[in-house]
């Protein structure tokens, strides 16, 4: 195949997951120029285009070459390359995306009363999962009859097309408004970049490297905490002990005072109520914990 010097992601065009790929891309720097057509966005920034798509149709787009890379729910990257089989795997799983989430799960009629996965054996069950499903009961020993839809699974019960479903649930409305229960999770779900980095040989390997940097970086803020302490100077080296970060902090003196110090680390993932008391026993004081994304906002 020829070399491209631009790279392709896939995203969906109208869904759960449009918005927020395309809020996240902008967050790490990225900005496009919309078709007319708008199936196409032209990259401003850097030389990264996208395709607005079916986020059914994305996982095949990366397969034939026609994109690098895209974003789905994780339900479909391991769908699809279940469903696939006896071929390798056309792209890896990169970056979760941290939004998206969501559980593929079994449900049963809310009056059924549940003594594990065996009962599924002999029933039918409506899915738009059938190689997810096929797996679950493969590994659960139970041999089942899959019935393939492609939507509104919740309502085959009422259909009588099937008794059981096996089906993607959020807040679990939609499974309650269907006299339904979640029994088994299956998989959960969040959207995830999926590509096919080790195969790029030209311009685009740098580019895919860059732009996963970069949204690994975006998404490494969104979770990082701020923290501000004071301390006197005798308690600073128990103090910096127990700072929850592995980031050096930044020590200011504070005007007017030759004892006490404010320190200030970036914290990576969440500080528990148990390491503010530690420092607090260790002598810190005024502590205040942002998350760096308000501070932005
Ligand atoms: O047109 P296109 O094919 O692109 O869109 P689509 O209709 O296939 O997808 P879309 O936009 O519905 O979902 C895209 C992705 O969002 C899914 O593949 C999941 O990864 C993720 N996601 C997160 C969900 C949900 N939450 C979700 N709740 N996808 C679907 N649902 C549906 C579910 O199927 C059920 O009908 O919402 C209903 C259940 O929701 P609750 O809140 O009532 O439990
Ligand atoms: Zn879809």
């Amino acid at each position: 195949m020829m070399g491209r010097d631009r790279l392709r992601i896939a995203i969906q065009k109208s869904g759960r997951l449009s918005a927020a790929s395309i809020e996240l891309l902008a967050r790490a720097g990225l900005s496009f120029r919309m078709s007319r057509d708008r199936l196409f966005c032209f990259g401003e920034s850097l030389p990264i285009d996208l395709l607005l798509v079916r986020d059914d149709d994305i996982p095949g787009l990366i397969q034939q070459g026609v994109c690098e890379a895209g974003v789905v729910g994780l339900n479909v990257a391991r769908e699809h390359a279940l469903a696939a089989k006896d071929s390798a795997p056309a792209y890896d799983e990169l970056i979760d995306m941290g939004f998206g989430g969501c559980r593929l799960c079994v449900a049963v009629p809310q009056d059924e009363q549940w003594d594990g996965p065996a009962q599924l054996a002999g029933r039918r069950i409506a899915t738009s999962y059938p190689a997810l499903l096929g797996d679950y009961l493969q590994r659960q020993n139970v041999e089942a009859e899959i019935v393939v839809l492609s939507g509104s699974v919740e309502i085959a019960p009422k259909l009588g097309t099937a008794e059981i479903i096996c089906d993607l649930v959020s807040s679990g409305g939609t499974l309650q408004a269907n006299q339904l229960k979640e029994v088994a999770i299956i998989l959960e779900s969040n959207a995830v970049l999926i590509g096919t980095r080790a195969s790029l040989a030209d311009e685009r390997r740098e580019l895919m490297d860059l732009l996963l940097r970069r949204l690994d970086g975006v998404l490494k803020m969104r979770e990082s905490k701020l923290l501000t302490l004071n301390t006197s100077r005798e308690s600073l080296p128990s103090v910096l002990k127990l700072l929850p970060s592995s980031d050096p902090p930044t020590s200011m003196q504070i005007a007017g005072s030759e004892d006490r110090v404010v320190l200030q680390v970036l914290c990576h993932q969440d500080i528990s109520w148990h390491q503010l008391e530690e420092l607090k026993r260790a002598g810190a004081g005024h502590l205040l914990v942002m998350p760096v994304e308000k501070m932005l906002a």
